[in-house]
């Protein structure tokens, strides 16, 4: 009869029935037994310099993976710096399994080290929360973590485990580990409603399909592309969502970016909208009172939220989008797509004349197409910060799923996500080129991940943005309240790429036009972790910050 302490329990349940092989992690003597559990069993942790960065990384490979991210942090401070990361993930409905430690529970109500009420501060953030107590039921509350983290509607999940469980020796024989299942049950619409959706969308003449972060973590891209193929419905992908059709597809509304989409909702008669909350960043579907609404989303309460929709088809994407593809008629709305592209694109004509446009401090708009130039769109972006979020988002093209991805521009508006994705891509998707896009004040928050990524040998290029400040800030605070009344929002002149040589990666900084493109190849082929810090124009204030502006200005 062999013995097997507990935090052995968690690396052997984690690899062997989870298929963990990777998990996001710092150390702490409260969780130290599990890292000697990932030695034993050949768990690979990335052992990060923030726990929020963990956190992050263990979102971003949800995405690439289309997995659970494991995360694993220390009680108390550990516990507490992940927050920002897990509440990330909560927004966004990506599924991570959050692992904490805990004060020792013999101590608790005594005032141990780091002793702290963990789970009733983490109730509101996450879709189920556990303690375990007893070592022989560990694989039973990570099994059940992982059930929660991943059926119906995706999201994070946290499970507290105490050393006076993690060290522990129990009799392996005598632990019961539960079978896995398949773990995702996909569930249909009732195929009434599915028939009226299609006679619906038969019946429209001003069609525009909207998707968001359900398409992302859905499996049902060739039932998406079979059903716009189908129908020519013009369509535009947001969230990790993005891609899941390639922005180049003729029907795709990313040559407008953010403008196609407002003109395109304002215009149409029919609104068939995927996996895609009506929050804040869709004007709480208020914008476009004109068409008619079908939703289709997993989550039911979604689908009337803050705009009563017209057909609601609660359950699968790919499910219900296969069964709607033998009951739509193919049809052609070329001329409504012109109609559409008349009206956005002479919008954004100073844009696009932008990116051709050499100019010294370089336009932000102008750095995103030498990125793409240098890189001919084939990699992985994640973009972070204020103003460069809006020129990262609407300048890149996604080749496929979530390869543009604006990760500051989520439902928390979180900056220094840029770095942590960045790396959580690159581990999952070592194959992909990745590139990260981020503001000079966002790159700071997780700036020291680069010492993650050089010792984990992780390369990837983070391009510096670097008007000198917290732009989207003191743009906004110039428009508000003048440029003489600038406060705390002006970073000056840091020179990052010294920051990154100095942890052991590659570093450029750029100031004309002409050097972009060869400091770009420089970086890409040092096979390092890479930051080129570029200068760009800290006049240059974006249209999403006039619109944020005017959003919070409003009486
Ligand atoms: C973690 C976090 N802190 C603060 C903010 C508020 N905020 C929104 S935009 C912004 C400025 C971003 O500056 P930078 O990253 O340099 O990008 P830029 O706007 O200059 O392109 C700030 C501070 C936030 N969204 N997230």
């Amino acid at each position: 009869m062999g013995e097997i302490y507990g935090g052995h329990l968690v690396a052997k349940y984690l690899k062997e029935v989870e298929g963990v092989t990777t998990i996001f992690a710092l150390t702490g003597g409260h969780i130290d037994r599990i890292f000697d559990g990932c030695f034993e069993y050949g768990v690979k942790i990335i052992d990060v310099r923030h726990e929020q960065a963990a956190a992050m990384m263990a979102h971003s490979w949800s995405i690439f993976r289309q997995q659970p991210g494991v995360c694993l942090v220390t009680a108390g401070p550990g516990f507490t710096n992940s927050l920002t990361g897990l509440v990330n993930a909560y927004l966004d409905n990506a599924p991570i399994v959050l692992l904490s430690g805990t004060a020792p529970v013999r101590d608790w109500e005594k005032g141990a080290l780091q002793e702290m009420n963990q789970s009733d501060m983490v109730k509101s953030v996450v879709k189920w929360s556990g303690v375990c107590y007893d070592t022989k039921r560990i694989p039973e509350y990570l099994s059940k973590a992982f059930r929660h983290a991943v059926s119906g509607r995706p999201g994070p999940v946290f499970l507290e485990l105490p050393p006076d469980v993690l060290n522990i020796k129990v009799i392996e024989e005598e632990v019961p580990v539960p079978n896995r299942g398949n773990r995702i049950y996909k569930s249909m619409p009732d195929p009434a409603a599915i028939e009226e959706a299609a006679s619906l969308i038969n019946s429209s003449e001003k069609p525009l399909l909207v998707g968001g972060s359900g398409v992302g973590f859905s499996d049902c891209d060739k039932e998406l592309l079979d059903f716009v193929d189908k129908t020519g419905i013009p369509f535009i992908l947001l969230n990790n969502g993005r891609g899941a059709i390639p922005d180049g597809h003729p029907l795709s509304l990313w040559d407008g970016g953010q403008m196609a989409l407002l003109t395109a909702l304002s215009q149409a008669d029919l609104v068939i909208v995927l996996g895609l909350r009506f929050n804040w960043l869709v004007g709480f579907g208020q914008g476009f009172p004109q068409a008619k609404v079908v939703r289709v989303d997993i989550e039911p309460t979604e689908i009337d939220r803050n705009r009563g929709s017209d057909i609601g088809l609660a359950g699968d994407i790919g499910l219900s989008l296969k069964q709607l593809n033998t009951l739509v008629e193919k049809r052609d709305h070329g001329s409504w797509l012109k109609a559409l592209r008349d009206s956005y694109l002479p919008l954004i004509a100073g844009e696009l004349e932008q990116r051709q446009r050499t100019t010294e401090p370089i336009h932000p708009a102008r750095l995103v197409e030498q990125i793409r130039e240098a890189t001919q769109d084939n990699a992985i972006y994640v973009v972070d910060g204020g103003d460069t979020s809006y020129y990262g988002m609407v300048g890149l093209k996604a080749k496929e799923k979530s390869s543009v991805l604006a990760t500051a521009a989520g439902l928390l508006g979180c900056l220094g996500t840029g770095v942590p994705f960045g790396i959580g891509a690159k581990v999952a998707r070592p194959d992909e080129t990745v590139v990260v896009i981020n503001g000079d004040g966002s790159f700071g928050l997780n700036a020291m991940e680069f010492d993650t990524a050089v010792r984990h040998n992780i390369p990837f290029v983070c391009v510096i943005f670097n008007d000198q400040a917290w732009g989207m800030i003191k743009h906004g605070q110039e428009m508000s309240y003048g440029s003489e009344r600038v406060m705390g929002s002006e970073l000056g002149l840091v020179h990052y790429e010294k920051v990154v040589e100095a942890l052991g990666g590659y570093g450029e900084l750029v100031r004309k036009d002409d050097e972009i493109i060869p400091a770009l190849k420089r970086a890409l082929d040092s096979g390092k972790p890479a930051c080129i810090n570029v200068l760009t124009d800290p006049t240059v204030t974006s249209p999403a910050t006039l619109l944020f502006v005017a959003s919070l200005t409003m009486e």
